[in-house]
């Protein structure tokens, strides 16, 4: 009997540590690599969004979980995106709407998702650009660059005479907007490639936590500087515009939307004939943030982590190459909107236990707000009830679940925003304006149907899924509803 008895003890043990040697945690928790890829639009392999994008990398990780075709971003600027990302919380309710605003002056006390999985037994680090040109220390374990600096970015290699290609247009012009082919490798580049190289050690160890990874990376946000190995993929005679632009586009806009559109920046480039070589730099900038992310994969791949690891992939908001005669974001259009998203879920995960299925493609209408309640779920912590974003959880599980959620992006002034449906997106201005979209016949935008009596039912219904209360900018969390 007391023979039976160790054997069954023996089994217990054998099975129990078998199933926990899958995983890092002590509660058999998964390991999160976060990757951020900054200012990329659609223009990714997988998502079609232009015929030339080289993104092998990104397209092979989509494939191997859930792509998301309809995600859109919380707001179409750098600051209030990652803002509302790190926080769960959504701009209409930190009042943090722009990139000048801070996050530590309006949101003292919210908890990022790096502390928070680190409060429940994680061990949180990032690396490169994940906030708005800060690092906020308090936040993580570790951090590459060190996280006292408060700077995110390693050593890059930049041209020492500036402007390369792009003259400044005068002092309105952001000092960045420029591209350049360096005659330099990925190593004295630097930048995203030190990122890449500091992430992949971590993922190739063996850690005592299950761990929280980000990995910033900083291209293709200006300036388009890459090494020239990648602008030699794309021969400029070779370049196509984007395929949204079209002449006379703005005629049908009201005149928020006409006031949005154009721009001095794209004005500008053209009168330089400098279009297709500022598509070529983006391209490029793509391509090399594409290889960047591959090697944190293969680390992954090739490390003791591969099969106990949770990744998704983000970017924080599109981006504009002409259409709407505008250059850059801040504009509430799907091409500046929409952004590329792909989660892959390992099995026996405690949120979703058979994990994702490759090649899975979901066209629900989501929002990178939540990722925050979507990756504690997964793990099996506690709802941050300070997270508004509905978890996405459901459709990785099953790509077309209900669904009864729109998704939300805020621009820079309380009140106005875009709303992606299904099928469907509405453009409100805080003046009354609107603009109406039929996504699944004019993916880019062309023809606003605000005006056409037959669509005023359907714009009822979408403006009542829209929040009603919008902080004040700069107002507190005390303020939220
Ligand atoms: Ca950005
Ligand atoms: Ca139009």
């Amino acid at each position: 009997m007391r023979k039976v008895f160790v054997f069954l003890k023996f089994l217990f043990v054998v099975l129990f540590h078998g199933v926990g040697a899958c995983f890092s945690g002590q509660a058999g928790q998964p390991n999160v690599l976060f990757i951020s890829v900054d200012d990329l639009n659609d223009w990714v392999g997988c998502l079609e969004g232009h015929s030339q994008a080289l993104t092998p990398n990104l397209d092979r990780l989509a494939a191997s979980g859930v792509l998301f075709t309809n995600a859109h971003c919380p707001a179409p600027a750098c600051n209030p995106s990652r803002t509302a990302i790190m926080t769960g919380i959504a701009p209409n309710r930190s009042g943090l709407y722009d990139n000048r605003q801070k996050m530590r002056e309006l949101l003292p006390g919210a908890e990022l998702l790096p502390r928070y999985f680190s409060r429940h037994g994680y061990w949180s680090a990032g690396s490169g650009k994940i906030l708005h040109y800060f690092i906020d220390a308090q936040s993580w374990d570790d951090y590459f660059p060190a996280k006292e600096s408060e700077n995110p970015f390693p050593r890059t290699f930049y041209p020492k005479q500036r402007p390369v290609n792009l003259p400044r247009g005068g002092p309105w012009q952001y000092v960045e907007t420029d591209w350049a082919s360096l005659d330099v490798s990925d190593e004295e580049y630097g930048g995203d490639w030190l990122v890449s190289k500091w992430i992949s050690e971590q993922l190739l160890k063996n850690h005592e936590k299950p761990f929280f990874l980000a990995c910033g990376i900083y291209r293709p946000h200006e300036p388009w500087f890459v090494p020239k190995n990648y602008f030699e993929k794309f021969p400029l005679d070779e370049i196509q515009l984007p395929a949204g632009y079209r002449e006379n586009d703005l005629e049908d806009l009201p005149s928020a939307g006409k006031r949005r559109g154009p721009n001095r920046y794209f004005a500008h480039i053209r009168k330089e004939g400098q279009w297709k070589q500022a598509i070529q730099g983006y391209l490029a900038s793509i391509a090399f943030s594409d290889a960047m992310v591959g090697r944190v994969l293969a680390a992954l791949n090739n490390g003791p982590n591969r099969d106990n690891t949770i990744v998704v992939l983000w970017s924080d908001h599109g981006w504009h190459l002409g259409e709407k005669e505008h250059w850059q974001k801040f504009t509430a259009w799907r091409v500046c909107t929409r952004v590329p998203l792909m989660i892959r879920v390992p099995r026996g995960v405690p949120g979703l236990v058979e994990g994702t299925q490759a090649g899975t493609r979901c066209d629900a209408p989501v929002n990178l707000l939540s990722l925050f309640s979507t990756l504690t779920e997964l793990a099996g912590l506690p709802m941050n009830p300070a997270s508004s974003g509905p978890s996405l959880v459901p459709l990785l599980n099953d790509a077309t679940a209900s669904w009864p959620h729109v998704s939300l992006t805020y621009l820079n002034e309380p009140g106005s925003y875009g709303l992606s449906g299904k099928n469907h997106r509405l453009i409100h201005y805080a003046n009354g304006d609107e603009e109406l979209y039929d996504i699944k016949v004019d993916p880019f935008e062309w023809n606003n149907l605000a005006q056409s009596a037959e669509h005023k039912e359907l714009m009822e219904t979408l403006r009542s899924q829209a929040p009603v209360v919008f902080a004040p900018k700069g107002g507190s969390e005390k303020r939220q509803r």
